[in-house]
């Protein structure tokens, strides 16, 4: 077969954006190359619908080996009693808990998305806010941390069946405890989705939410550096008899649950490389360097939100304890929306996302915010004193975003230094 010059020339490129870039995506991060050999493997051959021992396939045993070790390593990484490594991303473990603990039209109470909240928690074009009644609680104007007093108030009014701590855009802890007294109040569900801090709580530098929550979800490949995909843990709260009865009144486990929600009830063949490949990487997360990794990263987040704040940015929260930032452009430039941002740091290779703010004033098209993370550059190997540098040359860029010129020179000193930060063995 002719090698297609098409696909592979597209990967050099990206491979070349990703080598070239400073990557300050809150979300993203560079896997080691070991979690991308398993993931390029003959794993993807094999089909084993089902779970270890309990295969629709023959041929599973040898999969069976490394979806086993999988399960014990995530479980040993949180201290976890249960868990399912199957889910292909955030999103499906998140829809399998929905589609275990609730039935269609049921309540539950998630971070508005637009105070830092995520698509799958409630929003009415998603899944979460369609097939289910989604109530909303918020961040405070005051001082940009969760409103427990409003969330409270919510639960107690409306009673939902599940309530969900975690954000895509969130900077600060949270407060676990309080969130599970009034789910145990309500005889709710609580559910964490730690998907973005995931790498630190592995390393315990932020709270377990397994200590605290009935069910937690995460997804793979932010902090935690492994292949893109999801998983779903149980903690105390494992074993539990759920009191959900099947159509032949027996009351089910809520791990069992869960497995069947993920299949046969929201997918079909697990990806057996992609299993593989989170195998590795929690493997890497269970050494000692991952937590130097991971204290590197929540220092670089503090430098670099100290380094905002020097330059007159307004951080929500006004600082951060884990890998992220949002940032409010509007007090340093009132006209400069998030999508002009994001554009021009682009084009000076500094790659960031738009993102709305709490009690934004413009659409989520085009925002008053820029969310930044430092997973990815830490991966790089960058320490604190180069935050104050990257600040400065993404100032550089905003202050005049459509100055091409100038532009072009940011993007000259960003390919210059990211070369002594080299990112790829092969
Ligand atoms: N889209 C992801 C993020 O960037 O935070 C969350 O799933």
């Amino acid at each position: 077969m002719k090698r297609d010059t098409e696909i592979f020339d597209i990967i050099r490129r990206e491979r070349e954006r990703q080598m070239k870039g400073i990557e300050l995506i809150a979300s993203e991060n560079f896997v080691s190359d070991e979690v991308l050999e398993a993931m390029g493997s003959v794993l993807t051959n094999k089909y084993a619908e089902g779970y270890p021992g309990k295969r629709y396939y023959g041929g599973c045993e040898v999969v069976d080996e490394s979806e086993r070790l999988a399960i014990e390593r995530l479980k040993k990484l949180y201290g976890a009693c249960w868990a399912n490594v199957q889910p292909h991303s955030g999103a499906q473990a998140n829809m399998a808990v929905f589609m275990a603990c609730m039935q269609a039209g049921d309540k539950f109470l998630g971070l508005n998305l637009a105070h830092g909240g995520h698509l799958s928690h409630g929003s009415p074009v998603n899944f979460s806010g369609l097939m289910f009644k989604a109530l909303e609680y918020n961040v405070k104007e005051s001082d940009g941390r969760v409103d427990y007093e409003q969330l409270e108030q919510v639960a107690r009014a409306e009673r939902p069946r599940l309530i969900i701590a975690g954000a895509s855009a969130y900077s600060r802890e949270w407060d676990y405890e309080r969130i599970r007294k009034v789910a145990d109040e309500i005889d709710a569900i609580f559910m964490v989705d730690m998907a973005h801090p995931a790498g630190l709580i592995a390393a315990g530098l932020l709270k377990n939410p397994l200590r605290y929550a009935h069910i937690v979800t995460t997804t793979t490949h932010k902090t935690l550096r492994g292949p893109r995909g999801g998983a779903i843990l149980m903690g105390k709260d494992f074993p539990n008899p759920w009191g959900k009865t099947t159509p032949k009144g027996e009351i089910k486990m809520m791990s069992a649950l869960l497995d069947s929600a993920v299949f046969p009830g929201t997918q079909g063949g697990p990806l057996e490389h992609v299993i593989a490949a989170k195998a590795v990487a929690f493997g890497e997360a269970l050494q000692d360097s991952f937590k130097t990794y991971q204290q590197q990263v929540q220092k670089n987040a503090a430098a670099m939100a100290k380094a905002f704040v020097e330059k007159g940015y307004k951080i929500i929260s006004g600082g951060t304890d884990n890998h992220c930032m949002l940032v409010d452009l509007r007090t340093k430039f009132p006209d400069l929306t998030g999508k002009i941002a994001e554009r021009a740091l682009v084009e000076a290779d500094i790659t960031t996302n738009k993102n709305m703010v709490p009690f934004d004033s413009r659409s989520a098209f085009q925002t008053s915010g820029l969310r930044f993370g430092t997973p990815a550059i830490t991966t790089r190997g960058m320490k604190e004193d180069m935050m104050p540098f990257i600040v400065e040359l993404i100032d550089t860029v905003l202050r005049e975003p459509d100055n091409k010129e100038n532009i072009d020179s940011v993007r000259c000193e960003v390919n210059r230094t990211m070369k002594q930060y080299p990112l790829f063995a092969w």
